[in-house]
């Protein structure tokens, strides 16, 4: 006989976009108790189908909350309208919504301040990859360890869990410092792809697939980094010196340039390295780079 009874850890979710919806669906075929609530309440109807409770309000659903309420929003703002008139007092809330450190640091302290316990998450996954661990989709997690820890199992069945430290806005650091790693390396792709796509002979799928290549086996060269970043000695285990690389530049703007290709993408990056060749560093690694790139405030 079905009692309904589970030892399942309820969850209460607050945000039904695209990944809010996927991390209900995750949840609820785990077979956990859900209420959901969304400012455009038809989202929550196909989940209610599904077995999950829809709240009338934000505030009624965190009231009824016996475990942890979850958020996944649009931004900061979103979050802060939501929760806007809501007692949060003794509640866990874990912030799967994307956001800055200090947007995590804030709404920690605000959340402390009405008697919560906070923990801060950044998704390092898309929509498809929520609920199917062999994509390999992980939430990186900052803030109360106590309330990671407490949490864990149900946390960890959307995607896998990482905890950064108790900082609140490392979750958000990590992500962010992820996501600019990404947004450099598809620049270089786009301008891969544009020296090469004016071939009318050349395979772009075989090449996709050498560049996918190329690009996790110099992966490994941020580990060389991190050493020489932790040690301070910029030239410790050094495989390709700067010297070597910024002279190899050259070779790829007159390839632009043969290509009809606007180098716009390298050029910021290539005068780093000048820059620091030109202070007498050419036979550092990429770490010294990292010195150079303090913002003036
Ligand atoms: N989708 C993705 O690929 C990325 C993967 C990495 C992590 N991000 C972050 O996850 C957060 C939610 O993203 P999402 O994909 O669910 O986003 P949307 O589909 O656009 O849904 C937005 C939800 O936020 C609600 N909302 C917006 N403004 C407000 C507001 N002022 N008050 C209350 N709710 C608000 C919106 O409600 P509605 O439009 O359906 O009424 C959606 O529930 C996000 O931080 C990503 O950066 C996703």
């Amino acid at each position: 006989m079905d009692t309904g009874i589970t030892s399942k850890t309820p969850i209460t979710l607050l945000g039904l976009g695209d990944m809010g919806t996927a991390l209900a669906h995750s949840w609820l075929a785990a077979g956990h108790p859900l209420t959901v609530w969304n400012r455009t309440r038809e989202k929550a109807e196909p989940l209610v189908r599904g077995g999950a409770r829809a709240a009338d309000t934000a505030a009624e659903a965190v009231a009824s909350a016996a475990g942890p309420v979850v958020l996944c929003l649009l931004d900061d703002d979103s979050v802060g309208e939501t929760l806007d008139g809501a007692d949060l007092n003794g509640k866990d809330v874990v912030n799967l919504t994307t956001g800055t450190p200090a947007q995590a640091w804030r709404r920690a302290r605000w959340v402390n301040e009405r008697g919560a316990r906070f923990l801060d998450g950044g998704i390092m996954a898309v929509p498809p990859m929520i609920g199917r661990p062999e994509t390999g989709g992980y939430v990186f997690y900052s803030g109360d360890r106590e309330l990671f820890d407490r949490h864990r199992e149900a946390l960890e069945v959307p995607a896998g869990a990482e905890f950064v430290g108790e900082d609140p806005g490392h979750a958000a650091l990590h992500d962010i410092a992820l996501l600019s790693a990404m947004t450099g390396m598809l620049a270089g792709i786009t301008h891969a792809f544009a020296l090469v796509s004016r071939e009318k002979d050349l395979d772009l799928a075989r090449f996709a697939g050498l560049l996918a290549e190329w690009l996790g086996a110099m992966a490994g060269s941020s580990q060389e980094m991190a050493a020489q970043l932790a040690s301070g000695d910029y030239t410790e285990g050094v495989t390709s010196n700067l010297a070597m690389m910024a002279a190899g530049n050259d070779s790829l703007l007159a390839t632009a340039r043969d290509q009809g290709v606007d180098p716009r993408l390298l050029v910021p990056f290539m005068e780093l390295m000048r820059h620091r060749v030109a202070q007498g560093h050419g036979d550092e690694g990429l770490a010294g780079l990292v010195s150079l790139l303090p913002a003036a405030h």
